[in-house]
């Protein structure tokens, strides 16, 4: 059985989407902690609802970025994980921490990477002019949102969009890429060679 720990900083929504679809499709994995840096993160009480270990990294108690990274390594490490799913996890990580885990960490980045790394994705592409947008699973690296590229969602721009109504339709697609991602990675199905990725049943890796 593989090990997830799910780190989260606020809703939870795509950690409960993987949780979910694990426990219905009996992968050969098991969530064992979901883990946030912030105290009012609400998936902190639905994953301890359902009986999964749980804990609190404040990024505010601690004086540095590094100081922070280890004490979250620490709270990770105490779980043994194979794979550590980021899942709208909002603090940005430091290359040791990202070296630690070099290969069995994931995100979920609200845009078409290599498009609109960083926050406020959604704005950004309405404000581009944008006519399709979408969600991407990469593999993390230390260089922010530009790790190998799992899978990628799209979906369409419609006229007198908001950036809400974006973010809902491009959330929508998430939860269905993000915990096929997951799966893959916990069924060894994911091979990465010079910064690309390929699934080795040759199963589509875009979703539109
Ligand atoms: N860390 C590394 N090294 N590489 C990545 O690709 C990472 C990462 C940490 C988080 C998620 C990410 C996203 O999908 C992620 C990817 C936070 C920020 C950010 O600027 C940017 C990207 C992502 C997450 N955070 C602010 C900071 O100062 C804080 C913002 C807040 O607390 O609201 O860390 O987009
Ligand atoms: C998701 O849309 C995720 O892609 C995004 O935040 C939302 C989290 O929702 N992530 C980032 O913006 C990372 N910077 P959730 O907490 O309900 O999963």
């Amino acid at each position: 059985m593989k090990r997830i720990v799910i780190l989260i900083s606020g809703r939870g929504s795509n950690m409960e989407a993987v949780q979910q679809r694990c426990a219905e499709q009996g992968w050969p994995a098991q969530v064992v902690a979901v883990i946030a840096n912030r105290p009012q993160a609400a998936g902190l009480a639905w994953a301890a609802a359902q009986g999964i270990a749980t804990a609190l990294v404040d990024h505010k108690a601690h004086a540095s970025r590094e100081a922070f990274d280890d004490a979250l390594a620490a709270a990770i490490d105490a779980h043994r994980p194979d794979l550590v799913v980021l899942a709208g996890f909002m603090r940005v990580l430091g290359a040791r921490f990202v070296q630690r885990y070099a290969g069995r960490l994931l995100n979920i980045h609200p845009s078409l990477l290599p498009a609109f790394p960083g926050l406020h994705t959604h704005r950004r592409a309405l404000e581009a002019g944008c006519k399709a947008v979408g969600a991407t699973v990469h593999f993390v690296t230390s260089e922010l949102d530009h790790g190998p590229i799992v899978m990628q969602s799209v979906v369409p721009v419609r006229p007198g969009d908001d950036e809400d109504m974006l973010a809902a339709r491009v959330l929508a697609t998430e939860h269905v890429i993000y915990p096929l991602a997951v799966r893959w990675f916990v069924e060894g199905k994911l091979k990465v060679a010079d910064g690309l990725v390929t699934q080795t049943d040759g199963a589509s890796q875009v979703l539109i």
